[in-house]
């Protein structure tokens, strides 16, 4: 057990050399993370829309991440690691503009969070396996940032990282909920934290503020009506009956946290030093317009090593043109007109769309 404690003082001395804001030890026993089972309801529910790899299943049945013994047989504990990207820059309830589009805060910087984590965690492995070694034991590390099938925040939460909100985000009482998580399986029992308690109290901003009422009960979002699934995730054409609700947003969105007290302190939520999450001017809140032009090659420059990548051209331009229909800016509708003769089907019907929703000239 004293080695125990030690290997798991080295992992959270690594973590902060790597950079993290925070470390902490998650048990992996399902005994012990009473939530995992909300993940199979909401599942079941259909409320992970198209994003089918969070159906994924073992050969018996179970959903894969409703066990981390699923994706390592060998896990005894996991260390849990979070990485602040706030940064200096108003919240988007804040920004007011109707020629501008609003991407969301995680995907202002010039790296992709994956990148960003991945080499860090990498570090915090090495310094596991070193103080393992020195001590006579061997030890199996493996690590994800969202790439495999982990419940991140329920590990995050039963790490003491942060509780996880009503908005279903980890919060920290100090640091607010503008955290990337990165998390490595160890096959070591490593001395696990308490789970960080609910400090959502009474409030219910979050639940309030959305604007598409995606979050369905206290802690259960439901993708499906989610701006950042329609946004990211969705391919192809997003229903009709949601677009209005999407606003300017053309990239995630971050309005369940913008109102979140823990994000509002005095104090609180302050802002990044790291260079890689530093807002790039071509990606905060950018002209609506620009991006309407914007071709296939520039868009590839400009967002290159960007999480808006993932959104993919066509589905950009698609959310462009829904952000465009709802800016009530009829100087908008020659750049429409265009999008709507274009080749793209899916872009020219949100194009369509938006022309008939700013009313004719
Ligand atoms: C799929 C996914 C999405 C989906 C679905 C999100 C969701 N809330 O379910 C979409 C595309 C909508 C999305 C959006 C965003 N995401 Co995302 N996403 C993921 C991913 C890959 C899986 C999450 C998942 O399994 N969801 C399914 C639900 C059921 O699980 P859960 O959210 O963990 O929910 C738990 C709680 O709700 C809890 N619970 C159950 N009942 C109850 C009841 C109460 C009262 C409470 C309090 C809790 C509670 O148990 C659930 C688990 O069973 C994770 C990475 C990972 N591998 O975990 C990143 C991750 C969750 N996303 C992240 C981020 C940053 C975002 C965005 C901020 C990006 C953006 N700005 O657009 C938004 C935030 C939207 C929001 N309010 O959650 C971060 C979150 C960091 C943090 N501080 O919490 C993660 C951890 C990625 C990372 N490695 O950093 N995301
Ligand atoms: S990210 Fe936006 S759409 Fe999704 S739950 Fe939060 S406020 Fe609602
Ligand atoms: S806005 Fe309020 S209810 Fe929502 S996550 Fe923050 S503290 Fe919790």
């Amino acid at each position: 057990m004293a080695f125990a404690e030690e290997i798991a003082q080295a992992a959270k001395l690594a973590a902060t050399e790597a950079g993290f804001d925070l470390a902490g030890i998650a048990p992996v026993r399902q005994q012990d993370l009473p939530e995992l089972s909300a993940f199979v309801e909401w599942v079941d529910a259909g409320r992970a829309g198209e994003m089918k790899y969070l159906e994924s299943r073992t050969e018996s049945g179970d959903l894969r991440r409703a066990s981390a013994t699923n994706a390592a047989p060998w896990v005894r504990s996991m260390v849990v690691c979070a990485l602040n990207y706030s940064a200096d820059k108003p919240y988007s309830v804040d920004a007011h503009d109707p020629r501008r589009g609003w991407i969301s805060r995680y995907a202002w910087g010039s790296k992709d969070y994956h990148d960003a984590l991945l080499p860090r965690l990498r570090q915090v492995e090495a310094a596991i396996q070193q103080s393992a070694g020195e001590r006579g034991m061997t030890v199996e590390t493996r690590s994800y940032v969202d790439t495999g099938p982990i419940l991140e925040r329920v590990y995050a939460k039963h790490a003491g990282i942060g509780w996880i909100g009503k908005n279903t985000c980890i919060i920290h009482q100090k640091l607010g909920s503008w955290l990337f998580l990165g998390v490595i399986l160890t096959s070591l029992e490593l001395p696990s934290a308490a789970a960080s308690p609910d400090r959502c109290g009474s409030c219910t901003r979050c639940i309030d503020a959305c604007p598409t009422q995606a979050i369905v009960a206290p802690g259960k979002l439901d993708a499906r009506l989610c701006i950042a699934y329609l946004t990211i995730e969705k391919r192809g054409t997003v229903p009709e009956e949601l677009r209005t609700g999407i606003g300017r947003h053309i990239f995630g969105c971050d309005i369940c946290q913008d109102v979140c007290p823990w994000n509002n302190k005095a104090g609180n939520a302050p802002p990044t030093s790291l260079p890689e999450f530093q807002p790039q001017d071509q990606i905060y809140h950018p002209e609506l317009r620009r991006l309407a032009q914007m071709d296939e090659e520039t868009y590839r420059r400009v967002f290159r090593g960007s999480p808006v990548k993932r959104a993919k051209y066509s589905g950009l331009k698609r959310n462009v043109a829904i952000a465009m229909g709802n800016s009530g800016l009829q100087e908008f509708i020659p750049d429409l007109e265009k999008m709507a003769s274009g080749p793209d089907a899916s872009v020219a019907g949100h194009a369509e769309w938006a022309i008939k929703k700013l009313g004719p000239k």
